[in-house]
């Protein structure tokens, strides 16, 4: 029964954001990870993880480890690895791009292959990013549904930009993933923090003293 206090210690959960290039994987985790912040930097093999820390109903504490695979295309070696162990897949496209799309299947099966051996793919979400470029859509929306439905997937539409449902997509895989359930308050409200996150943000670097020596880890992100 006392094992059930010891439960705050954090779950951890890792999710893989995948998809073609330019389809906004970097934005969206960096977006999701802005303030709490830890990075490893590994530039050099592409990898590149974040760590968030959530708070799910039911007080259930969660650590949210965020992969980007970088540069890292398709058929890469270092892919599996990558991909191996995940709880989650963000399979992320740009609402503009109907090739960001397409590659998704292949994004998919390549899932697909690295657990081919196991009874359980990890939890999937299909994310169409770019949600401020509405206009632009080249992507109907039918289309996303259909995949989804068909390859079992959760849907979501963000984006990294403007930081729009960029939390609840990550609350809602999370929330899956462990199999507790969002009620609607719940979901508002986290709709409701990202905008207040995003004000906070612009008040608290304002707020923070410049630092005397600029830090480099600007440049190595570029
Ligand atoms: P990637 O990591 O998947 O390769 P990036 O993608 O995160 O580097 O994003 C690719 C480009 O798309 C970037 O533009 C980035 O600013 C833009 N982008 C990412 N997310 C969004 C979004 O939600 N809305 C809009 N309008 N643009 C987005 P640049 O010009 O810097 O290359
Ligand atoms: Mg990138």
């Amino acid at each position: 029964m006392s094992d059930s206090e010891d439960e705050s210690s954090d779950k951890q959960l890792k999710i893989v954001i995948m998809g073609d290039g330019a389809s906004g994987k970097t934005s969206l985790a960096t977006r999701y990870s802005q303030e709490q912040f830890k990075k490893q930097y590994g530039q050099t093999v592409g990898l590149d993880f974040y760590l968030k820390r959530i708070v799910l109903p039911g007080n259930v504490h969660v650590a949210l480890q965020v992969w980007d695979i970088g540069g890292q295309t398709l058929g890469g070696k270092m892919l599996e690895n990558y991909i191996y162990g995940s709880h989650g897949a963000l399979l992320v496209y740009d609402i503009t791009s109907y090739a960001s799309f397409e590659n998704l299947e292949d994004w998919y099966n390549m899932v697909k292959k690295v657990y081919g051996k196991e009874s359980r793919l990890p939890h999937m979400a299909l994310v169409g990013n770019k949600s401020d470029l509405e206009h632009m859509r080249t992507v109907k929306l039918d289309k996303h549904q259909k995949f989804a439905q068909e390859h079992g997937m959760s849907s979501h539409f963000v984006s990294a930009k403007t930081g729009d449902t960029v939390n609840l997509c990550f609350q809602r895989v999370a929330a899956e993933i462990l199999g507790i359930k969002l009620t609607k308050p719940e979901v508002e409200q986290q709709q409701r923090v990202v905008k207040a996150e995003i004000i906070q943000y612009s008040n608290d670097a304002a707020a923070k003293p410049i630092p005397t020596q600029t830090k480099s880890s600007f440049c190595t992100l570029q």
